[in-house]
């Protein structure tokens, strides 16, 4: 009877098995067509960039000294030699971290996926990385998997982990750590000055960190590639690193500077075959539209990195502004946070966050899932385009009371996102189709008005 009984189990365990789906194989990925695969990252338009390392504890300040341009870039431009800096990452433990906060933050500011550097040029990896030791777990006092803590973080409030990785290393020997303190930016701006140890770092180091952070930490929406500028790195090198993701998962993006097509801050790829999903416009918005695949990256102040002596911040109107402007012109806005050494966000940033999640909150629909509009842009704000419908961005209220749009907008019906209960007038002339709109603009910031089309 035992021996029945035990066979039974066997042959129902098997059969749940099939049935169930818990192959003994981990199921294959459906690989998608290029649109499908861009389609949730053309609809988000609005991601949070995180610029986190141990440069953070250091603020960009040494003695009386601070460093020019981005506090990330302390150990180059505070003048730390390898072995000098190599004591942040030593004193890396930012007690105050919190990931479900920073992601709360993100989503509620209305950004739809987070990019967080999981290696910046300094070369300390903020994950538990098996081909380094200079990562968080095995040098800092803090040994939590901060990549984990962020991914989990966004799949648990249905927000997209991306994570930044750079090609450029000032620590690792075979990248720049050997060069260091001799190693100088504008030396490598000459192609003659290649690192012939770089070829090993990229197959032993790089590509195995890659691989752990695409193998590891659930799907990836985007990976995000910096540094593409030294004459070590190579075409080749990139269009063989862009296969390489793609074979681990398939459907995950990748930007421009994976490869070396990338035309400066401009960030648009020049002539020719390079590899990467979209240009990365940096600290600005292309003039016009840009009919391919793009996202301008941006800082709050003037640092990527957290810098308390940069005092420059964008207002949170600009901000708004800048978000429609892009998303006017086709892209994505990613616009950054860099948190201090204790794992806090500035006050400042949180400020501008909340400003951007009350604004979006009422205006979302004009943004998310909107494009380039067909109309070039009015002197008094932006126009973008969803279906049937265009949405007219107002910087400047009118002190008419009359918005005039384009005239070959043929309106059908035109309310304000804030009221859309109540109908406005509209008056279609030769030169221009006038809306009436009330006195006072209903936003504080950017006004909405939502023209359904004939
Ligand atoms: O050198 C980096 C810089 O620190 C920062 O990470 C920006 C963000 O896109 N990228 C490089 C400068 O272009």
């Amino acid at each position: 009877m035992k021996t029945v009984k035990r066979i039974t189990l066997i042959a129902l365990i098997a059969i749940l098995n099939f049935n169930t789906g818990y192959a003994q194989d981990t199921p294959k990925v459906k690989k998608l067509s290029d649109d499908e695969r861009m389609e949730w990252w053309r609809d988000a338009k609005f991601g949070m960039f995180i610029h986190w390392g141990a440069y953070s504890i250091i603020g960009g300040e040494r003695g009386t000294k601070i460093a020019g341009g981005g506090a990330e870039w302390a150990m180059d431009k505070l003048d730390y030699t390898v072995e000098d800096y190599e004591k942040f990452p030593k004193m890396f433990n930012p007690t105050m971290f919190d990931a479900d906060a920073w992601v709360t933050m993100a989503k509620n500011a209305g950004m739809k996926y987070i990019v967080i550097t999981s290696k910046h040029h300094e070369g300390f990896s903020l994950w538990d990385s098996k081909v380094s030791d200079y990562d968080v777990m095995d040098v800092s006092p803090f040994k939590r998997d901060v990549i984990k803590e962020i991914a989990e973080a966004c799949k648990k409030q249905d927000i997209k982990f991306c994570f930044y990785y750079s090609i450029v290393d000032w620590h690792h020997p075979h990248a720049q750590g050997n060069l260091y303190p001799n190693y100088n930016i504008a030396q490598h701006d000459d192609p003659s000055v290649v690192n012939p140890k770089f070829p090993k770092y990229f197959k032993n180091y790089m590509k195995p960190q890659v691989k752990e952070l695409l193998t590891n930490y659930g799907d990836v929406g985007v990976v995000w590639f910096d540094g593409d500028w030294i004459s070590d790195y190579t075409t080749e090198m990139g269009k063989e690193l862009y296969d390489f993701i793609r074979d681990i998962q398939p459907n995950t993006i990748v930007n421009n500077r994976v490869d070396k097509g990338r035309n400066g801050m401009e960030g648009m790829d020049k002539e020719g075959n390079f590899a990467g999903d979209f240009g990365t416009p940096e600290q600005e918005i292309p003039d016009t539209g840009i009919d391919s695949d793009w996202e301008a990256c941006m800082t709050m102040n003037g640092s990527w990195g957290y810098k308390p002596s940069d005092n420059n911040w964008k207002s949170s109107e600009d901000l708004i502004e800048k978000l429609v402007d892009i998303v006017s012109k086709g892209g994505n806005f990613l616009l950054n946070i860099g948190p201090d050494g204790f794992g806090r966000f500035p006050s400042e940033s949180i400020r501008r966050l909340n400003a951007m999640g009350e604004w979006t909150k009422v205006n979302g629909e004009a943004i998310y899932g909107a494009s380039a509009s067909p109309f070039e842009k009015p002197k008094w704000g932006r126009y973008t385009k969803k279906g049937n419908v265009i949405y007219a961005h107002v910087f400047k209220w009118p002190k008419t009371g009359t918005l005039k749009l384009h005239k070959d907008i043929k309106v059908k019906k035109a309310t304000l996102l804030t009221n859309p209960n109540t109908e406005l007038e509209t008056l279609a002339t030769s030169r221009e189709v006038l809306v009436e709109v009330p006195v006072l603009a209903p936003d504080a910031t950017v006004s909405v008005v939502k023209i359904e089309l004939k």
